[in-house]
């Protein structure tokens, strides 16, 4: 995250992770994509393969040994998740399809019945439209207004506007802990603390935070936490939200169905309490499994060796990306997590991806579901390299070197 100075031990540390990873059989694949999607360890799918095999049935249900086994091991993914969020208990943690359905299920269930004409839903400029598409369509619904607080030309937020804009009627805050298509950390602690000053909740994105810092929801002390498991080294279909229990327990569901009541007749339906009541129908239980297991391989591994390891990448690849003419970085946030944006002079961002994939490097290229940002730094798409616990130097170089490559190709 920080660039700590390059040591020897820093520069090795954890680049043995790329054994860990099947995909890497194919030794000159470099990739540089784990912010779309992560490359799952040999653990997460050995304990995948395990369940379904040995422990596989529909949980909540049955009373047989495979039934109990299977939901034991569901329940116990909750468990990790918030151990892993160190959320106060396992209820506040209901798992859904991803970050996306997270987001969706707080403005349905909590925004949408709080709010009326003249209400404000504050969010950043920085947002992936995960985390701007459902409150538009929340202020659609019911006469809110969006804020936008805005970002400097590095790519941080302007916190003073950000503070300006909470007023009398902002109603819900929404915001990435970490940009997708920046790198951006946000100042999680302190942007809470300011909207909470003004009896304001608070929705943070974790999507791309999760797997590059240890996260604290309680000391974070924002109301809403949102991420997918499969940019955490898990499967897709799965991730969470914490929700804070005063809100999950005065929340409605909002989908109906199996698995999320106590008792349905004609006349009346009593809800099952949350979490599961936000659970309706046979959920993704052998995703929640793999997510257990990609958690378990992470804190196997520990925040300071994978952070240690990240940051000697990021310190290594910046003024290597930088010093390439006709390179400009998009985003050169004070602290950055997991990914550098740029655009070549002259040379389309998809030419550049499609470079690349000759080369056997996996980058983005594209508005990365975050069109206000680059429409903010007035280019169409940025070409995007993001890092894993996986990469090591020799990816930086094999980028850098192609990145030449294709300069003197294109300048032919
Ligand atoms: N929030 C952020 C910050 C994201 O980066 C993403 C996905 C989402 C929410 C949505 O996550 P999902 O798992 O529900 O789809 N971001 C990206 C990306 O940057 N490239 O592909 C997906």
């Amino acid at each position: 995250m920080k660039h700590a100075a390059v040591s020897k031990e820093t520069a090795t540390a954890g680049c043995t992770r790329r054994d860990d990873f099947p995909v890497f059989a194919d030794p000159g694949l470099v990739y540089l994509d784990s912010a779309a999607s992560a490359q799952k360890p040999a653990v997460v799918l050995d304990a995948m393969r395990a369940f379904d095999a040995t422990s596989y049935a529909n949980i909540h249900r049955g009373v047989y040994a495979l039934s109990e086994r299977a939901t034991a091991a569901y329940e116990g993914a909750r468990g990790k998740v918030r151990g892993f969020l160190h959320a106060d208990a396992d209820r506040e943690i209901v798992f859904t399809r991803g970050a996306t359905e997270a987001v969706n299920l707080v403005a349905n269930s909590f925004a949408r019945p709080r709010l009326g004409p003249g209400d404000e839903i504050l969010i950043t400029h920085l947002e992936h439209h995960a985390n701007i598409v459902p409150w538009q369509m929340v202020c659609a619904e019911t006469g809110a207004q969006l804020r936008v607080a805005p970002i400097n030309d590095r790519g941080d937020l302007d916190l003073d506007e950000f503070a300006a804009l909470l007023g009398t009627h902002t109603r819900l805050v929404a915001f990435a802990h970490v940009s997708n298509a920046l790198g951006t950390v946000n100042p999680v602690r302190e942007m809470t603390a300011l909207a909470h000053a003004r009896g304001v909740p608070v929705l943070v994105d974790g999507a791309q935070a999760v797997p590059h810092l240890p996260v604290d929801v309680q000391d974070l002390d924002c109301d809403f936490y949102v991420f997918s498991g499969h940019k955490l080294y898990g499967p897709t279909g799965i991730g969470a939200l914490y929700a804070k229990w005063e809100h999950l327990e005065s929340m409605p569901p909002w989908q109906g169905g199996g698995d999320m009541i106590l008792s349905v007749s004609f006349d009346k339906t009593i809800y099952a309490e949350a979490p599961r009541k936000f659970e309706a129908g046979t959920p993704n239980i052998t995703g929640a499994v793999g997510l257990g297991a990609a958690i378990d391989y992470l804190t196997a591994i520990g925040w300071p060796a994978i952070t240690a390891h990240e940051e000697d990448l990021e310190a290594y690849a910046e003024p290597q990306l930088a010093a390439i003419e006709g390179l400009r970085l998009i985003g050169t946030p004070a602290v950055r997590a997991g990914l550098f944006s740029f655009v070549m002079d002259g040379i389309h961002p998809h030419d550049v991806g499609t470079f690349l994939a000759a080369d056997n490097i996996a980058v983005r290229s594209g508005h990365h579901c975050a069109q206000p940002v680059m429409e903010r730094f007035g280019v169409p798409a940025t070409t995007r390299a993001s890092l894993g616990l996986y990469n090591t130097r020799a990816d930086v170089d094999a980028l850098v070197s192609a990145l030449k490559r294709m300069k003197e190709f294109f300048a032919a």
